[in-house]
């Protein structure tokens, strides 16, 4: 099917003017879609869903229909451009399989608004931390059994050592000769990767439902004012730790550099940005972590950055199959940019938990 039979099928009428390719994410497809009718111009997004990494989606937008139903009952009047809400199609459903078995959703397009893949606007980045922990804050009392784990095990990062370790050893493509440094990084540092997964196992850290994909392009900002609208890109809402939403956020957000910087001299964790952060996110959620959640903070950053270079690596040896790449060797790229900032958060590990002492 093409872009015009998918925006009819979800009722967007009017002449395409524009579709635009959104490049941010590096798992679905989408893009911006720009109509004209008589009374002027909409956007709508219009998103291929990765069906190789989200098995049913049909249940996954289950989940976003409760989730983003919850937020908005929660946030009353002030609703406008603060949630996602998605279109449903004219048989009533919110995914839609076209003749080549690809599935699509869209959402209204909230305007005005932008995200960041690198922002070194630390009132930003604080709005960014808030956005995220009152993201949690409003889910605090949602019904975590209400929801379909859309990726089993997703932040189980021992498994996940554990899946990079066992295709290290099969080493199907001959790619492990090259990444032996790697492979060394991650032996030697195998116990700070593994610590939330234990403690949660052991009952040491509190389920919550987390957003579980805190980048901070999954925040939607005002163009104009610069204020945290919307946080999107719920497809892997479900119930987890505060830590893994913190953590992975501040390896993203708090990066001097991009993700994939293949410069690693480039790389390092901010302080500032890392600051601004963590004060944003405090003051939204703060109030609700326990003491073992607060202990931690410093330590998910690494558990995050550690869990991301073994995923990037674990798909590099086995065929960059899962995420979007960009050119060939893109995922070994990620993996080294991703252990050069893990080594630093772990250099500076006390100084850091200083600094989060001086913010709690
Ligand atoms: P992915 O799962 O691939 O990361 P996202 O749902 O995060 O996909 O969307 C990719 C990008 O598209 C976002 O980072 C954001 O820039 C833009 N985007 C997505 N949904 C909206 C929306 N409803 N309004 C405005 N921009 C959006
Ligand atoms: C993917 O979809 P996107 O780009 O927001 C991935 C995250 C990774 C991130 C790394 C479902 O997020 O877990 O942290 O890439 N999402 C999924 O850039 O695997
Ligand atoms: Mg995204």
């Amino acid at each position: 099917m093409n872009i015009e039979g998918i925006c009819k099928s979800f009722g967007i009428c009017g002449e395409i003017v524009a579709c635009d390719v959104i490049k941010s994410g590096n798992i679905n497809n989408t893009l911006k879609i720009t109509v004209r009718d008589g009374s002027g111009e909409d956007c709508y997004i219009v998103q291929q869903i990765n069906t190789h990494v989200f098995r049913e989606p049909v249940r996954m937008m289950r989940n976003i229909s409760l989730v983003t139903t919850h937020i908005s009952e929660k946030l009353g009047e002030k609703s406008d451009r603060m949630v996602l809400e998605f279109l449903k199609t004219k048989s009533g459903d919110s995914c839609l399989f076209d003749d080549e078995g690809r599935c699509w959703r869209s959402y209204r397009f909230i305007d005005d608004s932008v995200t960041y893949d690198l922002c070194d606007d630390l009132e930003v980045l604080e709005q960014t931390g808030a956005a995220f922990g009152n993201f949690q804050m409003m889910l605090g009392d949602f019904d975590a059994g209400a929801l379909f784990e859309t990726i089993p095990d997703f932040h189980d990062t021992e498994k996940r050592m554990n899946t990079l370790f066992a295709h290290a050893e099969e080493d199907s493509l001959a790619r492990l000769a090259e990444v032996s440094e790697e492979m060394k990084f991650f032996c030697e540092n195998l116990d700070r990767a593994v610590k939330l997964t234990r403690m949660q196992k052991e009952g040491r850290l509190p389920l919550r439902v987390t957003h579980n994909d805190t980048k901070c392009n999954n925040v939607l900002f005002d163009t104009h004012t610069k204020k945290a609208l919307a946080v999107i890109d719920l497809d892997t809402v479900m119930p987890g730790l505060a830590l893994h939403d913190y953590g992975d956020a501040v390896r993203f957000a708090a990066n001097t550099a991009l993700e994939d910087e293949p410069d690693v001299s480039k790389i390092a964790l901010s302080d500032s940005k890392f600051r601004a952060f963590t004060k944003g996110f405090l003051t939204a959620c703060g109030g609700v972590l326990t003491d073992a959640e607060k202990e931690n903070l410093v330590d998910s950053i690494i558990v995050m950055t550690m869990e991301l270079a073994a995923r990037f690596l674990d798909d590099y040896l086995t065929g960059d199959k899962y995420f979007k790449t960009d050119y060939p060797g893109h995922n070994l790229v990620r993996t080294r940019a991703q252990i050069t900032l893990a080594r630093d958060v772990i250099l500076r590990y006390n100084e850091l938990n200083e600094i989060v002492k001086t913010l709690l």
